[in-house]
């Protein structure tokens, strides 16, 4: 399938040739196109050649901006010049930042490798939103009402053997509107946030599409605003504004968690600025104006659910007309320093695939189960019509992401988390979604219809919910259960990064695991561009890091952790997402908080070694039985877990401390580094190669993270394959070890033991869970299976993205894409596949580069391969050949490669080994 599209690809370069030539796909920062109102703190700008023939690269650019589209030539705001250069991602804007509410224009044109000047490029904006705090002049407001029981319900109490009656206490989500009038804009925006989250309307329309704003964070430090542009929302004359707000991440049983109560209101702060044709300006702001009452929506919950009457409902309350004479006035708050108020970072959470079930079955009378065929994190909308449903009808909706062996839901696994909404009707001819809670499941089950009422399929569709992230990564080959895995790897990040990197979708947790992440951003990274949402991520992360130096275990509102893996994420990801989008202010920001946390470590160790506390390797196969979670912890010595990530950290920090010109600091990095090697060789690794307790995660991580001189390292693997042959090639790795195993074996010349580990069926593996009937990944190997059936339900994600960090095997050594550590963001791209004739006969993988796409594509014809490969104008490719035998290669249309590794100008070649 890839390699059709390969030769359809040289096909358009051939005709490509004729047409004009000028740089493409203008972004702002962490590859936003024309953004509106999100953070301009990295006010750089990227584009992108069209690859016009073999070779094409940048020798120079010159960038021009300014303040309209038009006057970018005779009054520039910033003119770069010519300047002789290759880069053409994340070049810094170097001209005067805009002011809040400010839009900048601006374009690009290069030189190429010949020195021909292309033309222009089309003309890109980047505008500002509100940048700080004295901007606002709207004020907070929220309900005046305190806390009263919304919700009870009972519960079984294994412990107490009886059943219980719980309370749910809370505020329910506040109405709030305001009438105003206007003239005909000439453009409007609406700046707009909450405390809990928000849905705004403009005469009765939704300002946008978006679910779940602002994002989650540490809201006594930082909150988001989102800027819309609603100009085209403004009537001449009267118009309403009107806005929903719910708990969110901010009030509710998440927030008791962490904040030890519950009764915290949510809170509204917008500000709608409409500009007119003669320049004079409207300021709608919420103040002690507003009117606040409630509707429809009674009770929502992250963990429990939503409900919702939909006859509560003050119809035509978003819209002039209204008669709001019973609205009450709103309590009313100005806006502080703190929290600091911020345009957003991360693209919104948006409904960015539409799922239609594929079976309806009526379990027991009147109880209708549907079956998605796809595990997912979102919610339903139901199609209610009027044959369906009459007012009143209260329709249950359950869900769950496996079904019982009795066809019933399974919700154990889900724990405290209700995850149940109702609704009742109006009267039919009427659709209705949650939108103010958002559940994981794959199965959705309907009741409460009147007698001899049947919903069908088209009664209901899912909406997965996730942050709007473009896709830029593709992988497949011809074995289809490892095509399975790669879906399973994608559901698991889309049902996941919702947010922050949340462990899982459904249960009462939830939260960003910062291990969890750790492990998953390369993979992540290659799947999507998830650049700004690390850059979101990572102030929630340093946002909660101690005085001491201390990362928390989860982020936002997690406590402190001294576990390696979990805490090292404020290392590793900044680093990964530097290396995966060459992000080099990723790294500036986050380099006090890296080094508190490496300095930290140093101090809390004894002669460079750690101590011996932390999650160790979590859910370790073989240590993973009863319900001793000590024993989850896994049997490598947690104290040399520690000490490798504390000198793979040290080795980060020596050349981030470089990249930034820390020369000291690089020095005294690389030093610490070596001597904690050294002192983790004296403690762990004996003569003969044994490392630790001769676990396969203590030899993964002791070679994986380069502990080892050269001359020490065939020893070691040697004690691996050791212990992995006595293991029967099966993996016995938790969290920690298990995303090294695959890379590792590769690295080490043994692609076929990594391959038999891949396709492996036996438990536990990856295709295991899928021979079971995994549609995501799964928290445990054996969260289900045909056999035994459930898993322990105390810790029984179906939907728990960590294990698919195997992608990075996939895309890096069988489909042989990945960056290079030497020139971060693809400015040269490595392309080692390593092919592996037994029983695979192509693999493929395309990336989305910051310089355009690349691929790599092999196949087997007989005993020949045939490899494609494709590097985007303006990047090099690092190829290393699968083969010693340099006489059996050739290069369509090149002369025969000289060496096993070696470099190739941008462009398309397609690469012949003979057997
Ligand atoms: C659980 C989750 C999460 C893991 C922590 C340690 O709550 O499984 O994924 O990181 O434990």
């Amino acid at each position: 399938m890839k390699l059709i599209h390969f030769f359809v690809a040289l096909a358009m370069l051939h005709t490509a040739t004729a047409t004009s030539f000028k740089p493409q796909n203008l972004t702002t920062g962490e590859f936003f196109t024309n953004p509106v109102g999100y953070s301009l703190d990295d006010l750089s700008l990227s584009w992108q050649l069209p690859l016009k023939k073999n070779g094409t690269a940048q020798t120079s650019y010159r960038i021009v901006s300014g303040k309209s589209p038009e006057t970018l030539d005779t009054n520039p705001l910033w003119d770069s010049g010519k300047v002789i250069s290759s880069d053409s991602v994340k070049v810094k804007y170097k001209g005067v930042p805009p002011e809040s509410r400010q839009r900048i224009y601006w374009k690009v044109k290069v030189w190429d490798e010949s020195g021909k000047e292309s033309e222009w490029s089309d003309v890109a904006f980047f505008e500002a939103g509100l940048i700080s705090n004295n901007d606002w002049q709207a004020k907070w407001i929220s309900t005046t009402d305190e806390t009263r029981v919304l919700y009870s319900f009972s519960r079984w109490s294994k412990k107490q053997k009886k059943r219980l009656t719980y309370k749910r206490k809370g505020v329910s989500p506040t109405y709030l509107r305001k009438d105003f009038n206007s003239k005909k804009p000439l453009y409007a925006r609406l700046y707009i946030t909450s405390k809990g989250i928000f849905q705004a309307y403009i005469n009765g329309e939704k300002v946008s599409n978006d679910y779940w704003s602002p994002d989650s964070t540490e809201e006594t430090k930082r909150i988001y605003t989102n800027t819309y542009d609603v100009t085209n929302l403004i009537k001449n004359g009267k118009n309403t504004i009107g806005a929903i707000i719910g708990d969110g991440w901010y009030a509710g049983r998440v927030a008791e968690y962490f904040h030890k109560s519950y009764q915290k209101k949510p809170e509204l702060l917008a500000q709608l600025e409409i500009t007119y044709k003669d320049g004079s300006k409207q300021i709608i702001a919420t103040d002690e104006s507003w009117k606040f009452a409630y509707g429809a929506i009674e009770y929502a919950d992250i963990y429990d659910g939503q409900i919702t009457d939909a006859n509560k409902e003050p119809l035509g309350w978003n819209k002039p007309n209204f008669d709001a004479s019973a609205w009450r006035t709103p309590a009313v708050e100005n806006v502080q320093e703190k929290p600091l108020l911020e345009p957003r970072r991360s693209q919104t959470i948006v409904a960015k695939h539409i799922i239609k079930p594929i079976s309806v079955n009526e379990i027991s009378e009147g109880v209708f189960i549907f079956d998605f065929g796809q595990n997912m994190a979102g919610i339903p909308e139901l199609n209610l019509d009027k044959k369906l449903v009459s007012k009143g009808d209260k329709i249950k909706i359950r869900y769950a992401e496996m079904l019982n062996k009795d066809g019933t839901m399974y919700t154990k696994n889900y724990r405290s988390a209700i995850s149940t909404d109702y609704y009742t009707c109006r009267g039919g001819g009427e659709t209705f979604e949650p939108s103010f809670v958002y559940h994981g499941y794959r199965y959705v089950e309907l009741s409460g219809f009147a007698k001899g009422k049947k919903p069908t399929l088209d009664s209901i569709r899912s909406k997965a919910l996730y942050n709007d992230l473009d896709g830029i990564g593709t992988f497949v080959c011809s074995n289809k259960k490892i095509n399975m895995l790669q879906n399973n790897i994608i559901w698991g990040q889309r049902s996941n990064y919702f947010s922050a990197p949340t462990d899982c979708p459904q249960r009462d947790e939830r939260w960003g695991w910062m291990g969890d992440a750790q492990v998953f951003t390369p993979t992540a990274a290659f799947n999507m561009n998830v650049n700004a949402f690390f850059s979101k991520w990572l102030y929630d992360v340093s946002d909660l890091q101690t005085e001491a130096g201390l990362f928390p275990n989860f982020a936002p509102f997690g406590p402190p952790t001294t576990s390696a893996s979990w805490g090292d994420a404020g290392i590793f990801c900044p680093w990964e997402i530097y290396l995966a989008y060459g992000d080099k202010k990723i790294l500036e920001r986050n380099y006090e908080t890296m080094k508190k946390w490496l300095m930290w470590q140093k101090k809390d160790s004894k002669n460079f070694i750690r101590r011996n506390e932390g999650l160790g390797d979590w859910l370790q196969p073989s240590t993973t039985v009863g319900n001793d979670s000590k024993k989850w912890k896994g049997n490598t010595p947690i104290k040399l877990i520690n000490t490798a990530y504390f000198a793979k950290d040290a080795e980060i920090m020596s050349k981030v401390a470089k990249l930034l010109n820390k020369n000291s600091e690089h020095k005294e990095f690389t030093q610490l580094s070596s001597d904690i090697k050294n002192a983790f060789i004296k403690e762990f690794v004996k003569a003969d190669g044994t490392v630790g307790e001769h676990t396969q995660t203590g030899y993964l991580l002791t070679l994986a993270f380069d502990i080892l001189p050269e001359n020490m390292r065939e020893k070691v693997f040697a004690k691996f394959i050791e212990k992995f042959t006595a293991d029967k090639f099966t993996l016995d790795t938790g969290f920690v070890g298990t995303p090294l195993i695959a890379p590792t074996l590769a690295r080490f010349g043994r692609v076929d033991l990594a391959h038999k580990l891949l396709q492996s069926e036996e438990y536990p593996s990856w295709i295991y869970s899928i021979n079971q009937g995994a549609t995501t990944m799964w928290e445990r190997w054996n969260s289900y299976s045909h056999k035994d059936g459930f898993g322990n339900a105390s810790m029984n994600s179906f939907n728990h993205y960590a294990y698919g960090a195997i992608g990075e095997y996939m895309y890096r050594y069988l489909a042989g894409i990945w960056h290079n550590q030497d020139y971060a963001g693809y400015k040269k791209i490595s392309f080692a596949a390593k092919p592996y004739h037994s029983n695979m006969t192509f693999a493929s993988a395309t990336h989305y580069t910051p310089y355009g796409e690349a691929f790599s594509a092999w196949k087997f014809e007989g005993d020949k391969l045939i490899w494609t490969i494709r590097i985007p104008a303006n990047s090099t490719g690092v190829v290393e050949l699968p083969t010693d035998k340099l006489e059996k290669v050739s290069i369509k249309g090149m002369p025969a490669p000289t060496a096993k590794k070696f470099e190739l100008p941008s462009g398309e070649y397609l690469i012949e080994i003979a057997n």
